[in-house]
């Protein structure tokens, strides 16, 4: 029997009703968020497509160990029970929890920054983190594969590191220089694009031959092993926890944004494979950044949700059904001649706003405009990755270019039904067949950063 998709490993328990709302109401409030989808009350969204990250649906087992919160501020039940879950699936030694991953990497990040001058090396730094490694005084630089930047190539595995360029950065800067190489698994800045196990072993060699930290960034690690899974012939056989087990032994760290491949609406991990000291200094640093380090930020129910949403992401029938959404999403825009980043990433599909909208210039948003008219075309909110998120440049203060403008409608998990991913589509379907309607944008107000989150715009004239 051959299938349209594959139908969701679960059935539905609670139902929260979401407001349908008139193309005319949705002119209004986009208007009154300054055409800026960050600004709208999420009332007012039909479909959120905003981020994965936080936004899934916890199971009823997540919800019953809720009740099992031990809110103790020191050494609670909740907290040993999550270290268990992570050392497991880890095999690491340390565990600090942290409120969010960000949390994480204002933790660790500023640890490894020894002295002036240095920089940390990733395959592409997702924006949180390059502000930490900013705000710890270094500098991050990226290393991904060109295949990347060209959206509409197949290639299995567009997150993998440029090994020789990340060789020849190495030199460059002198191995001291480098206070450590980040894998971000999935690659999310580039479409959730994962990277190779052949790739992460020839980066764990390149750190070894130099005597470099290696990290993982891994807010979709389970993700990266699915894909892995699938495209990799000699991982066929194995199960998605033995080959994010192998991904763990390769670093010396692993940072986590829990919010995603966690399946709660709140946390973040930082796991420490047997660095006694660093483990120390950070056990000593997030008492005054996130709290007591058995806690980190999180109540002793998020820790009970957490440890049990982490054992969920890594089922493989969850995680054949949450891809074949995201597939399923990007295959109807592509039959329809939609530009997406391809193939179809793990947790989103980015649309190619350069390609869509090529009449808009870079300095007027693109992917903000497209993201604009899909909000009014059916109340679906996705989100702008591209020269308006990107910024100023520091020094000249000129609008920077994006290499890719995209507009990301990320999937959250077991939250929304194929028959809602139909809406999306049909959606944005309906905008690119009248693309040529669409204009730029110009600030109203413009914040001195991170302007993203709330500039007001307005159409251009
Ligand atoms: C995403 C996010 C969260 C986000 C950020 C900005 C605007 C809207 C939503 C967060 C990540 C991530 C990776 C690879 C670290 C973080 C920070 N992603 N690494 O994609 O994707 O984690 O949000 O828990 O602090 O929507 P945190």
């Amino acid at each position: 029997m051959t299938r349209k998709y594959v139908a969701p490993p679960y059935r539905i328990k609670l139902v929260e009703p979401i407001k349908v709302t008139t193309k005319k109401e949705r002119i209004e409030y986009l208007k009154t968020a300054g055409y800026n989808p960050f600004s709208l009350r999420s009332e007012d969204v039909y479909i959120d497509l905003l981020t994965d990250s936080g936004t899934g649906a916890m199971s009823h087992y997540q919800w019953a160990a809720l009740l099992q919160g031990d809110e103790a501020y020191a050494g609670s039940r909740s907290f040993y029970k999550l270290e268990k879950v992570v050392k497991e699936i880890t095999g690491y030694k340390y565990f600090i929890p942290a409120h969010q991953g960000r949390g994480a990497e204002q933790v660790v990040l500023p640890q490894l920054v020894t002295k002036e001058d240095m920089y940390f090396i990733s395959n592409m730094h997702f924006d949180t983190t390059r502000a930490h490694v900013e705000i710890a005084g270094a500098r991050a630089i990226d290393c991904v594969i060109d295949e990347c930047f060209d959206t509409e190539t197949y290639h299995p595995f567009k997150g993998n590191f440029h090994l020789e360029n990340l060789e020849q950065t190495i030199l460059e800067k002198g191995a001291d220089h480098i206070a450590g190489i980040i894998m971000t698994i999935t690659n999310n800045s580039a479409g959730g694009q994962p990277v190779s196990m052949e790739n992460m072993h020839a980066v764990k060699k390149i750190a070894k031959k130099y005597g470099i930290t290696l990290l993982i960034d891994g807010a979709r690690y389970a993700e990266n092993a699915f894909f892995v899974k699938e495209r990799e012939a000699e991982y066929r056989k194995k199960s998605i926890r033995e080959i994010a087990y192998e991904v763990f032994q390769m670093a010396d760290i692993f940072l986590m944004s829990a919010k995603k491949d966690g399946i709660s609406n709140i946390g973040g991990l930082i796991v420490i494979k047997d660095n006694e000291d660093l483990f120390n200094l950070c056990r000593t640093y997030i008492v005054p950044m996130e709290g007591f380090p058995t806690y980190g930020g999180l109540t002793g129910r998020d820790m009970e949700a957490l440890a049990v949403g982490l054992e969920e992401a890594l089922n493989l029938d969850y995680l054949t059904h949450r891809m074949d959404q995201v597939r399923f999403l990007g295959d109807r825009l592509r039959e329809a001649g939609v530009p997406i980043q391809y193939p179809t990433g793990g947790h989103a599909v980015f649309v190619d706003c350069k390609k869509f909208a090529p009449h808009i210039p870079y300095y007027q948003f693109p992917a903000q405009s497209v993201s604009n008219a899909v909000y009014i075309e059916a109340g679906v909110r996705p989100v702008e990755i591209g020269s308006f998120l990107l910024g100023r440049d520091p020094d000249t203060l000129e609008n920077l270019e994006s290499p890719l403008e995209l507009m990301r409608l990320t999937i959250p998990r077991r939250t929304y039904t194929y028959a809602h991913l139909d809406v999306v589509a049909d959606a944005v379907i309906e905008v690119y067949q009248n693309r040529e309607k669409l204009v730029g944008l110009d600030f109203e107000y413009e914040p001195p950063m991170l302007r993203h989150f709330t500039a007001v715009l307005k159409p251009v004239k």
